[in-house]
């Protein structure tokens, strides 16, 4: 079994590639991706760079090139919701894109013919991630991400996100992730870590905190393929 294990930025993937002890490095379409044996089963993980774009390439080269039969997201995010704090865990219930607008034609926001304002997350992994999180003795919470090709730094943005799509976090990578594995029938599991509220602080804070975030998102994601590689 392959299992594919990404993040969009070096900083989302460096603590997940300090837990292995050696693994294969394979240049291809402009990434790098490393390869390891972990608890009798192959990982494959790589960073996709900033975006929609650059992540779509990414999950399809992990699921149709290395062959990946689950993909977990590992990252941080920007809040929306005022329960989730600096640090705090998300993980996506189902994942929407908000920049997506041909609302001129009278679509909803998000929606495009032939696709899905939503796309849900893989119910079994969200399973496991509770387990998880009482064993490691953390609240994690569930709920709506929304994803678009910009930093969100504005609050009247993210509250405008926030009412239209009644999201809870934002970030620039899931929805498309999201989207390549729900076509090609490949589970997926978006975890992220808070790093800023999208406000007008939001640059600062995430250069302050995307490390520790990085950190506490890969720890989790780790212990989520313990249990998976089982
Ligand atoms: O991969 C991009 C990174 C920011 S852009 C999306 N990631 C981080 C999640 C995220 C986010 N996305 C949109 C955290 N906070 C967000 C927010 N809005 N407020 C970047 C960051 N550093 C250098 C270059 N680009």
């Amino acid at each position: 079994m392959t299992l594919a294990i990404m993040g969009a930025m070096p900083e989302e993937i460096a603590p997940i590639l300090e837990k292995l002890e050696n693994y294969k490095t394979t240049n291809y379409a402009g990434n790098r991706y490393y390869e390891a044996s972990y608890n009798g089963i192959k990982l494959v993980i790589a960073y996709s760079k900033i975006g929609k774009v650059f992540s779509t390439l990414t999950a399809t080269t992990l699921c149709e090139h290395f062959g990946a039969k689950k993909l977990l997201f590992s990252g941080v995010a920007g809040a929306i919701s005022h329960k989730l704090k600096i640090g705090d865990l998300i993980v996506a219930t189902q994942l929407t894109q908000h920049d997506l607008d041909i609302t001129a034609f009278g679509h909803p926001f998000g929606y495009v013919p032939e696709g899905a304002v939503f796309v849900e997350a893989d119910k079994e992994m969200i399973e496991i991630s509770k387990e998880v999180a009482k064993e490691m003795g953390k609240s994690v919470q569930e709920g709506i991400i929304a994803t678009g090709d910009q930093f969100v730094a504005n609050e009247e943005r993210k509250n405008w996100i926030g009412e239209t799509f009644g999201a809870d976090a934002l970030e620039m990578e899931g929805a498309s992730v999201a989207v390549v594995c729900d076509a090609l029938d490949v589970p997926f599991f978006i975890l992220r870590a808070i790093s800023d509220a999208a406000d007008m602080d939001a640059s600062f804070s995430f250069d302050e905190f995307l490390e520790t975030s990085a950190v506490e998102s890969a720890e989790f994601v780790m212990r989520m393929v313990d249990k998976l590689s089982r």
